[in-house]
């Protein structure tokens, strides 16, 4: 379907400009999420990224992938960054010095030829590879597409499934907020606050170079994470000894996603769904048993090391709406928390905003506080289709390529005024939006 009160001409222009960005980001293997802020290959960027390439390209797309998949640890991890050894040291933090993937992830079985961080993102990579595959299955089943990404997404999923449940329940857990994707949500605030941060002075940020320190983490956030993933890499990057861990929402309900699109990956190289079909409905039983909470009428986070679940109010919580095993009772609540005062959809806001409108810590402008993202809204599209909810996602459908080419594809925008902030030409802001525009 087109776009609602955009001419053929103006859409074909937004995608052109959305296919510019694209272009203009792509290394060669894979796209980096911004050439100023972000100048290496970021896990899930790369799945949101694949998933709009595949419209222009499913060669690109593919390849996106598999850069990715190759720099996995032989634990089974999918590093957060990929570090691209042509750009200086200097151009982010914290750079492949610091992490020491090579050396200090050797017995987790670090790649020896490429530098990565030793954390991990949310695991969008097998929906991304499956959507990825569907555009285009004359040239997947050609390049071997599925037959190769498989064995590596299976590692990935037992990566998290079996060394990350440090909580006992099933699910999944992040170690550090970089890793959940929404570094200074206000849901870290308490489990941040008994991180020592390390000492000022201690390292230097690269991206107050290039975006507004309003819109950025603060520096006592820095502080914390750099003193998690030292911790981290100190200790070998070994699972279950760490001072943070959080059972998330959005990021067990991506797994749960990816673990049904492996279930449909398995079948298509013909080997049986089933098992992983199982597993995905007994996540999503688990994240409704540990992670639902009625009186919010969302899903919040839970605090492994403090115990118990963290007040908060962040955008993740209504991620799993993705799930199509959810209970009725579950989906009913969660769409009216998606467009009551909370988050405000289709009244005060059009893009879904990543932090609690009435919050106390809300802030439209600085990065997770507040600030509406492109992928969120692009997986709460998917969300309120899959339950027919078709109204307000014609409406996301809508609203995410136009605030994405009114923005200049911003990183980030103000929930009410679409204001762009963070970064411009950002990958994922353009993927998405064409995915929409299909
Ligand atoms: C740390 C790349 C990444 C995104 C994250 C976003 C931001 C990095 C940073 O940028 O995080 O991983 O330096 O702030 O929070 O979701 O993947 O776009």
């Amino acid at each position: 379907p087109g776009l609602p009160g955009l001419s053929g001409p103006a859409e074909a222009s937004l995608r052109a400009r959305a296919a510019r960005v694209l272009a203009a980001n792509w290394t060669g293997s894979s796209t980096v999420p911004s050439r100023s802020l972000y100048p290496h290959q970021w896990s899930w960027d790369s799945a949101f990224v694949a998933v709009g390439l595949r419209h222009l390209s499913p060669l690109r797309a593919q390849t996106e992938l598999e850069t990715l998949l190759a720099a996995q640890w032989g634990d089974g991890r999918v590093p957060h960054i990929v570090f691209n050894p042509s750009v200086p040291l200097d151009a982010y933090f914290p750079s492949p010095d610091f992490w020491r993937s090579s050396t200090a992830g050797r017995a987790a079985g670090a790649p020896r030829t490429v530098q990565t961080s030793g954390i991990v993102q949310p695991p969008v990579h097998a929906l991304a590879v499956w959507l990825v595959h569907r555009a285009d299955p004359v040239l997947s089943r050609a390049r071997g597409f599925l037959a190769r990404a498989y064995p590596r997404l299976a590692a990935w999923h037992r990566y998290l499934l079996h060394r990350r449940d440090l909580g006992g329940g099933g699910l999944a857990s992040v170690v550090h907020p970089w890793e959940q994707g929404m570094d200074n949500s206000p849901c870290w605030d308490l489990p941040l606050s008994r991180i020592p941060p390390a000492p000022d002075g201690s390292f230097r940020r690269a991206d107050l170079g290039h975006g507004a320190a309003e819109d950025r983490p603060t520096d006592l956030d820095y502080g914390r994470y750099v003193r998690l993933a030292a911790d981290y890499r100190d200790a070998g990057y070994a699972d279950g000894g760490g001072d943070f861990a959080v059972e998330d929402p959005a990021f067990n309900a991506l797994l749960i996603a990816s673990e049904r699109a492996l279930a449909r990956i398995a079948e298509e190289l013909g080997a049986p769904g089933t098992a992983r079909r199982a597993r995905a409905a007994r996540l999503t039983a688990a994240l409704v048993e540990r992670l639902w909470e009625p009186a919010s009428g969302m899903f919040l986070c839970r605090d492994l090391r403090g115990g118990g679940l963290l007040p908060e109010r962040g955008v993740s919580g209504l991620v799993p709406l993705l799930l199509p095993e959810l209970p009725g009772d579950v989906v009913g609540a969660l769409v009216r928390t998606l467009r009551g005062p909370h988050f405000g959809l289709g009244r005060s806001t059009a893009l879904v905003p990543s932090y609690d409108l009435l919050g106390e810590a809300f802030d439209p402008h600085r990065y997770w506080r507040g600030p509406a993202w492109f992928n969120t809204s692009w997986l709460l599209e998917r969300g309120l289709r899959t339950h027919g909810e078709r109204e307000p996602a014609d409406a996301l459908r809508a609203a995410v390529p136009a605030l994405a080419g009114a923005s200049g594809f911003a990183e980030y925008v103000d929930p009410y005024t679409g204001e762009a902030c963070g970064a411009t030409g950002f990958s994922w802001t353009a993927a998405l939006a064409l995915d929409l525009l299909h």
